[in-house]
């Protein structure tokens, strides 16, 4: 079923950064690949004068997330490093708006509301529906969706534009599930009318 864009759509891309792209310290395996697909959607949202969201991981050098603090992680996406960088290959329209994320050592964050004011930022552009891609999907793709999705926006996840980390085989089935279990639809670009 093609899915036409309207005005309160919006495109949320998570966390395409050097770190979570090969060669990265927390590299996804596989995520390069999505680069020319976000970029074909991009340049859909752009024709349609749709808003270009991205987040962005942007830790502070001793975050709790990392192994010498005790968490999960090796150290990645430290704010104002190069490996916190956008990728160069993503075509971000010089008007996205950027959002970034666990910024406090304290605390981690998957979710891009996270103590960010993307739920205002949303309000004040009048979106509606997002329609999300980028990486990881069982961490910060799917919490930023089941969050969107608590909050009330529809949410169509771009399948063929997230990749997960897989830490257990399975995780992405999982959060796949568990979008969709929280009331997201999936779709691929060629899903989109033209
Ligand atoms: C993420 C692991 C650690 C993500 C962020 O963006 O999904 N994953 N920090
Ligand atoms: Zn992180």
């Amino acid at each position: 079923m093609a899915i036409q864009l309207a005005p309160g759509d919006a495109l949320m891309i998570i966390d395409m950064q050097n770190d979570f792209l090969p060669g990265g310290s927390l590299e996804v395996p596989g995520a390069s690949a999505l680069i020319p697909v976000l970029n074909r959607y991009i340049a859909h949202f752009q024709q349609s004068r749709l808003p270009v969201i991205a987040t962005r991981d942007w830790h502070p050098p001793d975050h709790c997330s990392f192994i010498e603090q005790g968490g999960p992680w090796p150290p990645h996406c430290i704010a104002g490093s190069a490996g916190a960088a956008f990728h160069v290959d993503l075509a971000l329209p010089a008007d996205t708006h950027i959002v970034s994320k666990a910024t406090a050592r304290d605390t981690d964050a998957y979710s891009g509301f996270s103590g960010t004011g993307l739920q205002e930022s949303l309000q004040s552009l009048q979106i509606q529906r997002i329609f999300v891609g980028g990486v990881a999907t069982e961490y910060c793709v799917r919490n930023t969706v089941t969050d969107a999705l608590r909050l009330g926006y529809a949410v169509i996840v771009l399948e063929d534009a997230i990749q997960a980390i897989n830490r257990q085989p399975g995780d992405s089935g999982q959060a796949l599930d568990d979008m969709i279990a929280h009331g997201a639809t999936l779709t691929q670009f060629q899903e989109l009318a033209a």
